[in-house]
């Protein structure tokens, strides 16, 4: 009996996971393991997802020597954090993708951008 409803919870739940995918917004830690920190390739980490709208990036990080600065593209590109669209400071931040498109962030700590503090992705 107890198997039974065990097994009608599971088939539930998958019916529903398969109804409304967009109610199962998943949350990623960037960088995975490593957090927030110099030396991963953000880039490489994006590649392995598929980001949807609501989704959630958790940035982990030590606050004494890390910020996250959501950015336009070309001061991604650039690495310019002078005018950042949203700053998040604190060491641990969940930040909500909101709507479709890219998002661009990047460690305001001079250098850091430069030695690869900075993610960029798209939301679908
Ligand atoms: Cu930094």
């Amino acid at each position: 009996m107890a198997k039974a409803v065990a097994a009608l919870v599971a088939a539930s739940f998958l019916i529903l996971l398969l109804a409304f995918p967009t109610v199962f917004a998943t949350d990623y830690v960037v960088g995975g393991p490593s957090g927030w920190v110099i030396g991963p390739d953000y880039g490489i980490w994006a590649e392995n997802f598929k980001f949807k709208v609501n989704d959630t990036l958790t940035f982990k990080y030590e606050a004494r020597l890390h910020q996250v600065e959501e950015v336009s593209k070309s001061d991604y590109i650039n690495c310019n954090s002078n005018h950042p669209i949203k700053n998040y400071k604190g060491g641990n931040n969940k930040i909500t993708l909101s709507k479709p498109g890219s998002y661009f962030f990047l460690c305001p700590t001079p250098r850091h951008c430069q030695l690869g503090m900075k993610l960029a992705l798209s939301v679908s």
